[in-house]
């Protein structure tokens, strides 16, 4: 068959408007309930994400009749081994009068945050979204009668940011549950690990959380469903005591459920049984990162739910390089604020998102978007991260000798500090890799990011430098 020139230009012009296409379908169409979704492109490129929790246990503030309670203060239903009908007499006072969406987005875009997580249902079972499947929520429950979820998708939307939901597998409030020791309804009850009720509770449970999964995708259009119930899988409880009852099966279930209704959406690894996009772990980061896709998350200060006396903050420079950390791993990090129950976010935690967010306003391409480091060692000096033909080096100790011993086989075409694109850094090729001779001084107190061009992919040599 002869192809003369028009034709083969006709193919080619095919390939280009129909290969993207043909590629996307592929993507689109790929079986439903593969562990990855087509976009975790998305969510690796962001890399740092904004943890919210907020329901009525916020009201409580870590005081229950006048005693401080211990443990996060999303957790005072079990702490304080309240009933349900104690517990209830929050969300009959919760009116965050000064809740306002666009200046918590505000706040999560001026930190550099790319998307937010908010707990839809934490494990109080209330439920802070507009819900058909239980009157016990934020719209129907409350003197506020608002929903705070569709206000702050709508916020997301309009600055850019990806929202994301939280829910809660344990509920302490369902009809299908029961506390681990004691009576729902009378005297102190211990809520975790929950039981479910006899005669198939398991299964109307599943099924209620799947009616809720279903309204959080339809309403809410999520761009991750953060389920969860424990750090530790198979549902091992921070008390070391497994959830009764979770099966695979009911696990499955569920997340067969958000594959058919969103393939997009992602799911994180709490649904247990090895199911899930990306694994959790909590209030560490592991020190050379996970194989695979991974998320730390961590709180400023010690409890995810607001506590007024909890004031034990991280500082912006512990913060700032745990993000560092996460993104050399190759992971993401998810930072969490506990609003009051007026909707506010504490300053000290608005003080540390923003103290972030002016580090990356300097030194964001070193993270976003970046790939975990080339180097099998730890760095003597810092971090790496890099990019298709640039690997970024964040400086935490500024050598001495004002020298950074980079050990790899690249030569250097160029190299300058983020903070001074214009100031160009002279190097040279030594016996123990690449050489870059620095300024006298950092220009930042934390972390200064260097960054080298180089052909291709970072080729590593065995390290002796300083
Ligand atoms: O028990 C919860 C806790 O309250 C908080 O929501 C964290 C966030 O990852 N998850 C569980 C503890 O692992």
């Amino acid at each position: 068959m002869r192809f003369n020139k028009l034709s083969v230009g006709l193919i080619l012009v095919a390939a280009a408007v129909w290969g993207p296409v043909i590629q996307n379908r592929a993507i689109a169409a790929e079986p439903v309930g593969k562990m990855h979704t087509a976009n975790m492109r998305w969510w690796k490129k962001d890399r740092f994400g904004m943890f919210i929790h907020w329901g009525i246990y916020s009201q409580a503030a870590g005081y229950w009749h006048g005693k401080s309670i211990p443990g996060g203060g999303e957790w005072i239903m079990d702490e304080a081994h309240l009933t349900r009908k104690a517990y209830s007499t929050l969300h009959a006072k919760f009116d965050p009068i000064d809740f306002n969406a666009n200046r918590w987005v505000r706040i999560a875009r001026r930190a550099g945050v790319k998307y937010i997580v908010i707990t839809a249902k934490h494990h109080d079972g209330f439920c802070m979204f507009r819900t058909r499947a239980t009157h016990f929520n934020v719209v129907d429950d409350t003197p506020w009668h608002k929903d705070p979820l569709a206000m702050l998708a709508k916020a997301c939307k309009k600055y850019g940011i990806r929202f994301c939901t939280y829910y809660s597998i344990q509920d302490w409030h369902s009809r299908y549950t029961l506390p681990a020791i004691g009576n729902p309804n009378q005297g102190h009850p211990t809520w975790q690990p929950m039981r479910f009720t006899a005669n198939g509770g398991g299964e109307k449970y599943v099924h209620y959380v799947q009616r809720q999964v279903g309204e959080l995708i339809r309403q809410y259009h999520p761009g991750i469903i953060w389920f969860d119930n424990s750090a530790v899988k198979p549902w091992v409880t921070r008390h070391g005591r497994h959830i009764a009852g979770w099966t695979y099966s009911y696990a499955k279930q569920v997340f067969d459920d958000v594959r058919k209704l969103d393939p997009t959406v992602i799911i994180n690894n709490r649904l247990g049984y090895g199911l899930g996009d990306y694994k959790t772990p909590e209030q560490h980061i592991p020190p050379r990162g996970l194989p695979g896709a991974w998320e730390t998350c961590m709180t400023i200060n010690g409890t995810w739910g607001y506590k007024r006396d909890d004031h034990h903050w991280k500082t912006p420079a512990i913060l700032i390089t745990n993000l560092i950390k996460c993104a050399s791993g190759g992971g993401n990090f998810l930072l969490n604020v506990g609003p009051t129950d007026k909707g506010i976010i504490p300053q000290p935690e608005v003080q540390r998102m923003l103290a972030i967010g002016k580090w990356l306003k300097v030194n964001g391409q070193a993270i976003y978007g970046s790939h975990r480091t080339p180097f099998a060692q730890a760095l003597p000096y810092g971090y790496a991260t890099q990019k298709p033909g640039k690997l970024f080096l964040e400086v935490i100790k500024w050598p001495k000798n004002r020298t950074l011993v980079v050990p790899m086989r690249n030569a250097i075409i160029k190299a300058h500090l983020l903070a001074n694109p214009y100031l160009k850094l002279q190097t040279a090729s030594g016996t123990v890799g690449q050489l870059v001779y620095l300024p006298a001084a950092a220009p930042d107190p934390v972390a200064s990011v260097v960054v080298l061009d180089i052909r291709g992919m970072v080729k590593p040599s065995t390290f002796q430098g300083n």
